[in-house]
């Protein structure tokens, strides 16, 4: 299972994580500060160094001849003490000439010169903090659904439900579109997402059989199995009654399916092998009585559990559906359990859909999951009827049978 999908899903994962980095837009900040400030700074500090031309002139310009003040003085310093040493009282005019100038002029541009020396302040801080630096990446909804297309594409192609694929979808575009993604981090929150999103997909309530079986105060335990034709109906039947008796639950077969021909000796046969009673009519009598004759059998002989067989049926034949609405309602199962081939993909997903809604399903066995290459049906079944995956057939033996573990499907998705 997930042989395609899980390599899809990791190339998949690659190239948004790539595309996120490549196209979205890029924005710094410094680790000291709050992100929505971030844009207040950046565009504070580009203001402070692109004020206006004439701005920047005027202060040249007064930069300039402050300079060459500073240079008359400095001649004059040379030249005054060695010509009158003596005259204490010029000296000290000099010396104020070259404070006062220089003063004057910084106090008459006060506001322009010193806002500029100051401006240059921030970008020190900015520059040592340019370590911390935390560079985040943006994509809107027109990149990331093209940057998606692969992935829904894999999904599609895998047998993955379209619900499904707009529920991933929609995760994954609620954590990327229009938010500031680490740009270090944009492959680890894809990851994160699709995991979590894929995990929710198998959140229904889940049954535990043997728990369910052992805690009915009033035996027997009914279990009806339906589905269409061929889906494996009778060897997960065979299989489960296996895991019971390995369980020391004691059950017994009813052989509802008075349809199919060899139907009958079929199940018969895994009754011998098993070592199980089968409660049977003949061929072509009511299905709904054998499993009342099954239930009644229990009854009498404290028997745990009983598991009615019934006859393939396409969810579209009326008078099929009909028949095992009587069964139903005959036999009162306390589980009703669809039987899915796994490599049928979406056309066991509308099944599953349409039994449920015919008859009403409590629990799913997804049979012949060992040569679904895709895994399709098993991601996505749960979520689009709200029914929990109880089983897994993975092959022909009778303990091909595996309990289903969402967290087994994400591991094997290469998602954890
Ligand atoms: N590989 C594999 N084959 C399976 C599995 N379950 C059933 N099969 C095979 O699928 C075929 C049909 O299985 P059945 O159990 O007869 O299916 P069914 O739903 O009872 O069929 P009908 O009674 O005709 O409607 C048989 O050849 C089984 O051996 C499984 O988990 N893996
Ligand atoms: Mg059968």
């Amino acid at each position: 299972m997930f042989k395609f999908l899980k390599e899809k899903l990791k190339s998949a994962i690659s190239k948004i994580s790539e595309g996120v980095e490549k196209e979205g837009k890029v924005e710094e900040k410094t680790s000291e500060e709050p992100q929505k400030e971030e844009k207040g700074f950046f565009s504070k500090l580009k203001e402070k160094f692109t004020g206006k031309e004439e701005e920047k002139e005027v202060i040249e310009q007064k930069k300039a001849e402050i300079e060459e003040k500073k240079e008359k003085i400095e001649i004059k310093k040379e030249e005054k003490p060695i010509v009158i040493e003596h005259k204490k009282i010029e000296s000290q005019k000099i010396k104020e000439e070259i404070k006062h100038p220089i003063k004057e002029e910084r106090i008459e541009h006060k506001p322009k010169t010193e806002e500029k020396i100051t401006e240059k302040e921030p970008t020190k801080g900015f520059f040592s903090a340019i370590k911390e630096k935390i560079v985040t990446t943006k994509i809107n909804e027109e990149q990331f659904e093209k940057l998606f297309w692969d992935l829904e594409l894999a999904l599609m192609e895998n047998n993955v439900a379209v619900e499904v694929i707009e529920k991933i979808k929609n995760d994954l575009k609620g954590e990327l579109v229009e938010k500031p993604v680490k740009r270090t981090k944009v492959k680890e929150i894809i990851q994160g997402t699709l995991k979590s999103s894929i995990g929710q997909l198998f959140e229904v309530h889940n049954i535990n059989l043997i728990e369910e079986i052992k805690n009915k105060k009033e035996k027997p335990y009914v279990i009806a199995f339906f589905g269409i034709n061929g889906s494996g109906k009778t060897t997960s039947i065979a299989k489960i009654a296996n895991m019971l008796k390995e369980k020391k639950i004691s059950c017994v077969l009813a052989a509802s399916d008075t349809f199919r021909a060899a139907s009958i000796e079929q199940l018969q046969e895994h009754a011998d092998k098993l070592g199980i009673k089968i409660i049977k009519h003949d061929y072509g009598s009511d299905p709904a009585a054998v499993a009342f004759d099954a239930i009644k059998h229990a009854k009498a002989k404290g028997i745990d559990a009983v598991l009615i067989d019934t006859a393939g049926r396409m969810h579209s034949n009326v008078n099929l559906i009909d028949e095992l609405k009587k069964i139903t309602r005959v036999a009162k199962p306390d589980l009703k359990i669809f039987v899915g081939e796994s490599i049928a993909g979406n056309d066991c997903v509308n099944q599953a859909t349409e039994f449920n809604e015919a008859v009403g399903i409590d629990g799913i066995i997804l049979a012949k999951a060992d040569v679904d290459e895709k895994g399709g049906a098993a991601v996505s079944v749960s979520y689009v009827t709200k029914k929990p995956i109880l089983f897994l057939g993975t092959g022909q033996k009778y303990s091909d049978l595996q309990v289903f573990d969402s967290e087994v499907i994400v591991k094997n998705l290469g998602l954890v």
